[in-house]
């Protein structure tokens, strides 16, 4: 029979054993022992089952993780269904947090993963030997389209590989999403006839669900290179829906906006690694924004670490990329290759636009120190070789890593 397994953190329950009949059979078939043999004949292949209970005790916590056995016969294929299952009515039922989810290989056959993944974004790029360098639109709101067209040319002649849009910026009358794709196409390629450097812009994807497709479909046709998306302002389906359209056929940018309220407790919502990694990569996301251990939003290391191996560990999915984000600045970058290798990417908003010699030159600075490091040299040293990374350094500081 096929199964998906759920695995739960409870705290402070006092009878782990009985919680966890509890949840398999309210979660599945209601009530078993007073059932009449023949009913229970008949609902035993619905049945929840118990796989198992573990203490973890301290003198501060009084935790147990269980592990509980759903048929996936009581499900349709989907994310939707699926969640509503193992944590619809349980998420409002005291302190417990879900934390993985185990699906077996006939149903993980059912979702689509990445179209393109991090071989298909590194072949769009022609880059394969250093992790990718991404920037972000700042203070766009109420700027037309030169202004974005301008702060878009100094990001890529700074070296950056991929501007995203500002996830606050929706449509509106003075850069609307069909204009932002052309002025960026134009741009882009300006700077790439000029440099040789090739950048990619992911446009944010917003506005009602039942636009999204249409809207995506216009995006494809104006040969726009990605798409960034509010997965969890809309829902996980609504990324795969994107993901399994053939007419729509872009890489999906997942931005992590309103994830915070559903994994930030200890005590309820999901663990971070299975809503931006897992699933995600399941629903098909090629790279997945994070706050990274170390800038302005910091996410606890072993969390952020945790996302980044669901997004690329060995699967019949395509790996998606890592990009842990957030106050991140070039002196930061030992630290972001030292845990998450070059197959992520290193984003900045603040680190690129708030350079001394402006956006060109944090990029620049971004690169020196990816540069610098994959050469086995400190970032003291890259500074007496490139001006750029030393104003970085001298603004930001460094945290140089040794070992
Ligand atoms: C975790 C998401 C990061 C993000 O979207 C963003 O805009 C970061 O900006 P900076 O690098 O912190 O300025």
């Amino acid at each position: 029979m096929s199964e998906l397994i759920a695995t739960y953190l409870l705290h402070d329950e006092k009878n782990p054993d009985k919680k966890a009949e509890e949840i398999a059979l309210g979660l599945t078939v209601g009530s078993w022992t007073n059932l009449p043999e023949l009913e229970q004949n008949q609902l035993r292949k619905h049945k929840g089952r118990v796989v198992s209970i573990e203490g973890i005790h301290s003198e501060r916590e009084n935790q147990s993780l269980i592990r509980i056995a759903y048929p996936t016969l009581n499900f349709s294929n989907d994310i939707p269904a699926i969640l509503t299952t193992v944590f619809g009515k349980l998420s409002l039922d005291g302190k417990i947090k879900l934390l993985d989810l185990d699906f077996d290989e006939n149903l993980k056959r059912l979702f689509p993963g990445p179209k393109f993944g991090i071989e298909g974004i590194r072949g769009k790029l022609n880059v394969y030997d250093r992790p990718l360098l991404m920037s972000i639109f700042k203070g766009v709101l109420g700027k037309n389209l030169s202004f974005l067209a301008e702060q878009l040319k100094q990001q890529a002649l700074g070296g950056v590989d991929l501007v995203k849009d500002d996830e606050i910026l929706f449509e509106n009358e003075l850069t609307p999403f069909e204009k932002r794709i052309a002025a960026g196409k134009e741009v882009l390629k300006e700077v790439y006839d000029k440099t040789g450097h090739r950048t990619v812009y992911a446009v944010n994807l917003t506005g009602r669900t039942s636009q999204l497709r249409d809207k995506a479909r216009k995006a494809a046709e104006l040969g726009a290179d990605l798409l960034l998306f509010n997965v969890f302002s809309y829902g996980l389906d609504v990324l795969q829906e994107l993901r399994e359209d053939d007419e729509i056929g872009l890489p999906l940018m997942a931005h992590p906006a309103v994830s915070g309220a559903l994994t930030s407790s200890l005590e309820y919502g999901f663990s971070h690694s299975l809503l931006l990694g897992k699933l995600l990569r399941y629903a098909g996301a090629d790279l997945s924004l994070f706050p990274s251990p170390y800038g302005t939003v910091a996410l606890e290391k072993n969390s952020a670490l945790a996302i980044a191996s669901e997004l690329t560990k060995a699967d019949t999915f395509l790996k998606a990329f890592p990009v842990p984000s957030a106050g991140i600045h070039p002196g930061l970058v030992p630290l972001l290759i030292r845990d998450f290798g070059i197959d992520s990417v290193i984003n900045a908003g603040g680190g690129v636009h708030g350079h001394p010699d402006g956006a060109r030159g944090g990029g620049l600075a971004f690169r020196q120190a990816i540069e610098t490091n994959l050469q086995g040299n400190t970032l003291a040293q890259g500074a007496e070789q490139f001006p750029e990374l030393k104003k970085a350094l001298q603004l930001w500081g460094n945290a140089e890593v040794t070992a």
